[in-house]
């Protein structure tokens, strides 16, 4: 008997699928679905956290294909980023060399890993190809008043010399390489996805139920909508200062306020006297990341600016502090403190010896005395007009009051930020942008895109001086200005990675279009994505700046929706011993040495096998020995109805007990896949082998119709995550390749149905139509079974029923006028 070999089988396979054009759309009117998987970033080889992902995402894909939908799997690289810059700066190369080289070597190994893709469709954002278009897409959101430029106060990380997001400052310190962080003046490129804020909120209502809550909740949190009011409060002998509150109702229990130490106000405020002590105060602030400033165990520190503040409804005067634990740049950058109801004030007011008094009784122990500020629902007290009134109304009519005072009114704040996206680095796209004397920020004009990099800067060139290595390329620089022909100077910064990564799925509509970003027919017949899948380290900003750039497009009438991505699923990650595998840790498991031994059908099956797609996989708890050894049980049944002979008879002779098995498995895999609990479907397909194992050995043999039935379908639900060894059963059961689109099973109802009974119906006495029902039916059920019965309508003809008499499971007798 021949026996099963993963080495063969892959060796038979290898290539196949490519030179097929298996996974190329076919364009021939079936439904369409789309799947995306994030694309990699082509540093070194393939880990096994692509192995994970891409196996997931492979599932959907193959699913659908499976179940005749026209199915676009397309995939690409991110390959602007600064590891290539590194590495060529360390080894005196240009980073495209690099890059490509890594590409090569990661493309090869994902051919390997046999996904589902059309490769056809490949795409880099490092081509002038692909950033022409990024370049085409900034200077349209230029023209909207979408991008601009501002100074601002930039997170700078000193050894790589570049700017960081927030995001980016982790502890304080550079995410890439742990230097801490200082902050910088510079002139920036910023996209105004502020503008977007309300629709990243609400439309967020199309993605419930599709993306995980908890990525929702993300970005939601980082969107940070907060309703409430603007306060004016007069300085005494100085300007009036307009603090943000949520909470207007306790206006009564102001008793000082905070301005942001960082901010230019605090300078503005401050007397003589503590001008000195506030000045030292922000020389260390520089080192204090948002994060940490925010942290509600930090302990309070402030400066008192030696000015106090009219309380505009009760005319108390309150003393007026700088602090770090107010943000300069959120809100207005100045508080009115409530002790009693917020608690980092009440810390600070404990730290600084300053009053607490409560004005909102929440029944629980006071503040002052607890140390416990109270944020509750309760009563206004010690609040003028607003005494009695519950928190929601006394907000309402605190907000009145101000309003016909003229100090104050409603308003909405933001947490979200401009998109800070210029960065001084080599290996990204260039800003399509030309500075001129004269005529200030002119676009480069269409038909002189793509601004290419120049090719000749390498090693050295290329390290990180405090300004774009771009500015050191002088015949690049200097160009003639579009407008007036005087002497201009091209921009020498070049956009943040997450630019090119914010629109790749729209290009994967149509990767060879030299004319246009992107086909606006094959737009609207492949997107937005249906399936979406990734890491949840992209669950907030990728996911967030794809979502902006599809609302700007939209905006612009440039694609017909306004969320990018259907439906989302974030695959765990695949642990070792419990940890995330690490150099440090040393518990690093290499992908390539376990394709070696197990092969790769074993490794993915026994990825998905593990646990939920979106659950993390412990490597050290599974088996894909184990795996391997199921997939050779699997593959003998072909091999055995093979050497049985040719099909002998139509399934419905073969073994009733196993066609039951087969059928059942069919109909719950569809569901469990609908509902992505994709290692349950391999459980099941475990089963599936084992009864028609028995039926060879203990039954009729391999000849049974029904067996062969039964491998067909294992073939088949193995092609979701096994691709070499479906491939190779589905040849030995007789058929053509290629498994992969050979339809989704048939599944026959009534062999679904556990312990059947036969119902009669009877209409004036006499039975027309009898039937198989579940013996558990319900009364509605079979009542609506007898009701919609064909012979039974036949029957009837234009006659009502006036009355339906059920006795279930058994008997329904219709009464007729
Ligand atoms: C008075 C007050 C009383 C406040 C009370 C809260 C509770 P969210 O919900 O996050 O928007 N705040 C305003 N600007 C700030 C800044 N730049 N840095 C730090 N804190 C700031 O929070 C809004 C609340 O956070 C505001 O409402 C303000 O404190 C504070 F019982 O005003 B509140
Ligand atoms: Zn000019």
């Amino acid at each position: 008997d021949a026996e099963y070999s993963f080495r063969e089988v892959e060796a038979r396979w290898a290539g196949y699928w490519e030179q097929a054009g298996t996974f190329t759309p076919r364009e021939d009117g079936a439904e369409r679905r789309t799947v995306v998987d994030m694309f990699p970033y082509p540093s070194g080889d393939l880990h096994m956290g692509h192995a994970e992902a891409f196996a997931m995402g492979d599932v959907v894909a193959r699913y659908w294909l499976q179940r005749g939908y026209d199915v676009l799997h397309p995939i690409g690289w991110d390959s602007f980023g600064l590891p290539a810059e590194n590495a060529a700066i360390k080894r005196d190369a240009h980073p495209a060399a690099w890059t490509y080289a890594n590409i090569e070597t990661q493309k090869r190994s994902f051919q390997r890993y046999g996904i589902a893709v059309d490769w056809t469709r490949e795409l880099h954002t490092s081509d002038p190809q692909y950033y022409r278009w990024t370049q085409w897409l900034f200077q349209q959101l230029h023209k909207e008043g979408l991008a601009y430029r501002k100074d601002s106060p930039v997170n700078w990380c000193p050894k790589d010399q570049t700017v960081l997001a927030n995001e980016q400052v982790v502890d304080g310190t550079c995410e890439r390489c742990g230097t801490e962080v200082t902050k910088r003046t510079l002139n920036q490129w910023y996209f105004r996805i502020t503008r977007f804020a309300d629709a990243l909120l609400d439309d967020m209502d199309q993605l419930t139920g599709h993306w995980p809550e908890r990525v929702l909740a993300m970005q939601r949190n980082w969107i940070g909508r907060s309703e409430g009011a603007h306060v004016d409060f007069q300085v005494e002998d100085g300007p009036s200062v307009t603090v943000f509150t949520t909470r207007p109702d306790t206006l009564f229990g102001a008793t000082f306020m905070v301005v942001a130490a960082d901010a230019p106000l605090a300078l503005e405020l401050v007397s003589d006297d503590a001008r000195a002590d506030l000045e030292a105060y922000r020389e260390d602030l520089k080192k204090v990341s948002d994060i940490d400033r925010q942290a509600t165990d930090r302990p309070k520190t402030g400066v008192f600016l030696g000015r106090h503040a009219v309380n505009p409804l009760t005319g108390e005067r309150l003393p007026v502090w700088a602090s770090d634990y107010v943000l300069a740049d959120y809100g207005t950058g100045a508080i009115m403190a409530v002790p009693a109801h917020d608690q980092r004030d009440l810390d600070f007011a404990r730290a600084m010896g300053l009053p607490v008094r409560a004005v909102v009784d929440t029944g629980e122990e006071d503040p002052a005395v607890s140390g416990v500020a109270t944020t509750g629902e309760g009563v206004l007290v010690n609040s003028g007009e607003l005494d009695g009134l519950d928190k929601t109304a006394a907000i309402a009519r605190a907000i009145e009051v101000v309003e016909a005072k003229g100090t104050g009114r409603g308003t909405t704040t933001y947490r979200l930020r401009d998109w800070l996206l210029s960065r001084q680095r080599f290996w990204g796209t260039p800003i399509p942008v030309i500075h001129c004397a004269d005529c200030g920020e002119v676009l480069v004009p269409e038909d002189q895109l793509p601004v290419t990099l120049p090719t000749d800067l390498k090693g050295e060139q290329l390290a990180p001086k405090g300004q774009s290595p771009l500015a050191s390329a002088e015949d690049w620089v200097n160009v003639h200005c579009p407008r007036c022909g005087g002497p201009a100077k091209r921009d020498t910064d070049t956009m943040d990675t997450f630019v090119d990564s914010s629109w790749y799925f729209l290009r994967y509509a149509s990767p060879w279009d030299e004319t246009q970003v992107f086909d606006p027919q094959a737009v609207r017949d492949w997107l937005p994505v249906d399936q979406y899948v990734g890491g949840v380290e992209h669950a907030i900003l990728h996911l967030l700046y794809a979502r902006f750039f599809t609302k700007a497009l939209h905006g612009m009438g440039l694609v017909p929706f306004t969320e990018p991505f259907r439906a989302l699923l974030n695959q765990g990650q695949v642990l070792n011993g419990g940890k995330a595998m690490s150099k440090s840790l040393g518990n690093g498991v290499d992908l390539g040495q376990q394709l070696d031994e197990f092969g790769v059908d074993a490794v993915r099956l026994t990825m998905v096998f593990a646990s939920p797609p979106e659950d993390d996989v412990d490597w050290a708890d599974v088996a894909p020995g184990a795996a391997g050894k199921f997939l050779a049980r699997a593959w003998r049944l072909a091999r055995d109805v093979r050497e049985a002979g040719p099909a002998t008879g139509a399934a419905e002779g073969g073994s009733a007990a196993l066609r039951r098995v087969t059928h059942r498995t069919v109909h719950e895999a569809a569901q469990l896949l609908d509902d992505g609990k994709f290692n349950v479907v391999i459980a099941r397909t475990m089963e599936l082998v084992n009864a028609t194992r028995k039926v060879i050995d203990n039954g009729a043999g391999a000849a049974d119709p029904a067996v062969r039935e039964a491998a067909e379908v294992v073939a088949k639900l193995l092609s979701l995550v096994a691709p070499y060894a479906a491939e190779d059963m589905w040849v030995l059961l007789g058929h053509e390749p290629s498994v992969v689109r050979s339809g989704w099973p048939e599944v026959d109802e009534s062999l679904l149905v556990e312990d059947a009974v036969t119902a009669v119906v009877q209409v004036k006495g006499k039975v027309r139509d009898s039937f198989e029902v579940p013996a558990d039916i319900t009364a509605e059920e079979l009542e609506a079974r007898a009701r919609t019965s064909e012979k039974v309508m036949a029957f009837i003809g234009d006659a009502q029923i006036v009355k339906a008499i059920v006795r279930e499971p058994k008997l329904v007798n219709l009464v007729i006028r």
